[in-house]
């Protein structure tokens, strides 16, 4: 008797006919041979699916060029497919489950045709966590397989913990001919099911991370009662040696990675990593809130990563401990066979292939990194990698940092009032768009806890669910807003990032361990400037004070934004974000 996994891997083997099945151990042995596949067999757009780098400085490290129309995710083919329109909601493009599975089913006939289909068992979470699930996806190439080995935890091991069970996750997932007409990432959370064609891009192909570790997640713990969130968890060591956990919400590519490996400017501080984009949450027996991080790898933005934003980022790329790392759409140094991109430490190389193959040079005023060109590396490889990443239980978290990228208005740092304020917080929070996704740069749109593309669910359930999560919790952590990218007049930013924002990490812990007080605004509480460590850095107080403003007579157009977002969701907004928004208005004397 086949089990429920085998027949499962069986039916979808009918459906994309794969010349071959392949299943995969998650063993380094099996990663180098994949590698090998990846550069003699297996292509994308006539070009090999991997090349090998410079051993010598990138110790395991290949190169992998995607199909060019193939860059970022794509929001406006990516659907919730709940059996109701209203469970989605409006933050989310949603189709009926059969209506999905019929299009899905026509699009993968034979997808696989001529190619391997790799069986992937992972597990998202340490296996012996609580929180932990077991998962399988199939997938038509290497790059993906190879990606997923080092963003997930993957073994064989996982196949005997699935066992006879159904209710596995489940993530099918084929290239297609890329074409992006015939290209969606469709969800079915009743199901525990991911079912992706035509993209090869991380959060559109590796469906352990944004497509179940968020949206189907995020779910999974609204009905269980916990939260899948888009944070990065890390510890922060004080001089005395004690460590406090955070989290910190950031949409896509704006500096969470750089946050999570932080280099402290303040001597006697240190920031440990234990995720740089999803955390699992969870109320512990002890009322406390905790974390795990699901994922093992980082998938970060290439361009702007250096010595200076991210020395540890470096580091791990250049890790031996864990193979591979994988280097997608970067450039490359010709001569020393070396991924390259704009930003990078050192001279420019003199030959410089682009990321789509072709010789550059800088007076063409392209780029010639992607934008979103990434790189895949291994936690383990991380030299600040925290000791309690393997902790099956997680870390207990003090604060839950909420940014985004906003040129005005929102001040360096704010404490939210309470919980509920906090989540009013994060509801209300704005950013402007990046390179990430398929869409147009610059604009506001309002992102809440940096969630709006992977809430699985109506937004207004999920605040219902945040602030419900919080009175079960005996010692809520402090909520607290921060926005690195306020600028001046002359349009250049204000604060330097980077390393310097341990100084408002500082505050934070300061003020998560009662020491100082802080000056109240309708926003929330911001730092007295005399609290604020500015020890070493060169602002002027004009300066200091634009970081901190909060200027009511700025804020009418905002407000009325902010609630032009909220009334989409209609009856299904908690009355407490509805109060909430009542207050600001009042407090801002709109
Ligand atoms: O969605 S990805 O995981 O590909 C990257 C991101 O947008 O954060
Ligand atoms: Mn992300």
């Amino acid at each position: 008797m086949p089990t429920p996994l085998e027949q499962w891997v069986e039916e979808q083997a009918q459906l994309c006919q794969p010349q071959r099945i392949y299943w995969c151990d998650g063993s380094e042995a099996e990663a180098r041979h994949l590698i090998q596949i990846g550069i003699k067999e297996e292509s994308i757009n006539g070009t090999p699916v991997f090349q090998e780098l410079n051993q010598t400085r990138w110790t395991g490290a290949y190169y992998h060029r995607s199909h060019p129309t193939d860059v970022a995710r794509v929001e406006h083919l990516t659907y919730i497919c709940h059996p109701e329109k209203e469970t989605a909601g409006p933050n989310n493009h949603w189709m009926a489950p059969a209506e999905a599975k019929k299009l899905m089913t026509g699009l993968s006939q034979g997808c696989m045709k001529g190619r391997t289909m790799y069986v992937l068992p992972y597990m998202m979470g340490h296996p012996d966590s609580p929180y932990a699930k077991a998962c399988v996806q199939l997938t038509d190439v290497s790059y993906v397989a190879l990606s997923m080995r080092i963003m997930t935890r993957m073994s064989q091991e996982v196949i005997g913990r699935i066992g006879a069970r159904q209710d596995f996750v489940k993530g099918l997932h084929s290239v297609g001919d890329f074409d992006p007409n015939r290209r969606y990432i469709m969800h079915f959370p009743e199901e525990n099911f991911v079912w992706s064609v035509g993209s090869g891009y991380g959060g559109n192909a590796l469906l352990g991370k944004k497509c179940f570790s968020l949206r189907i997640a995020s779910c999974q713990g609204y009905r269980e009662g916990w939260l899948a969130e888009h944070m990065v968890i890390a510890g922060i060591e004080d001089p005395s040696g004690r460590i406090t956990y955070v989290t910190v919400a950031l949409p896509s590519a704006c500096g969470k990675t750089n946050l999570a490996m932080l280099e402290s400017a303040l001597p006697g501080y240190k920031v440990w990593t234990l995720g740089d984009d999803i955390a699992w949450l969870n109320v512990g027996e002890d009322g406390r809130l905790y974390a795990i991080n699901p994922e093992t790898g980082f998938f970060g933005v290439a361009p702007g990563t250096s010595l200076k934003s991210n020395p540890n980022m470096i580091r791990t790329l250049q890790g031996k401990r864990f193979f591979p790392t994988l280097f997608t759409n970067t450039a490359l140094d010709r001569d020393r066979n070396e991924p390259w991109w704009e930003g990078l430490d050192g001279d420019m190389p003199r030959h410089i292939v682009d990321w789509q193959g072709k010789s550059w040079d800088p007076s063409q005023g392209t780029k010639a990194a992607h934008a979103n060109s990434r790189f895949t590396a291994s936690a383990y490889n991380c030299p600040t990698l925290s000791r309690e990443f393997d902790n099956p239980k997680g870390v207990p978290i003090s604060a839950i940092i909420l940014g985004g990228r906003r040129t005005r208005l929102i001040p360096l740092v704010t404490e939210a009032f309470d919980w509920a304020n906090g989540v009013f917080l994060g509801a209300r929070t704005g950013s402007e768009t990046t390179a990430a996704a398929a869409h147009q740069i610059g604009a506001l749109r309002r992102d809440p806890m940096a969630m709006l593309p992977f809430c699985g669910y109506n937004m207004g359930d999920y605040f219902g669910h945040w602030l419900s999560v919080g009175r079960r919790l005996k010692n809520p952590p402090k909520f607290f807003s921060v926005n690195w990218f306020r600028t001046d007049e002359q349009g250049k930013f204000i604060w330097p990032g980077f390393g310097e924002n341990i100084r408002v990490l500082k505050w934070m812990l300061d003020r998560v361990d009662g020491k100082i007080s802080a000056r109240k605004t309708p926003l929330g509480y911001v730092p007295h400037l005399s609290d604020f460590d500015m020890s070493g850095l060169n602002l002027s107080s004009e300066q200091m004070q634009a970081l901190f403003a909060v200027n009511p007579q700025e804020w009418p157009e905002e407000l009325s934004d902010i609630e032009k977002y909220l009334n989409q969701f209609g009856p299904r907004l908690p009355q407490q974000i509805k109060a909430e928004y009542a207050k600001l208005v009042q407090q801002m004397g709109a």
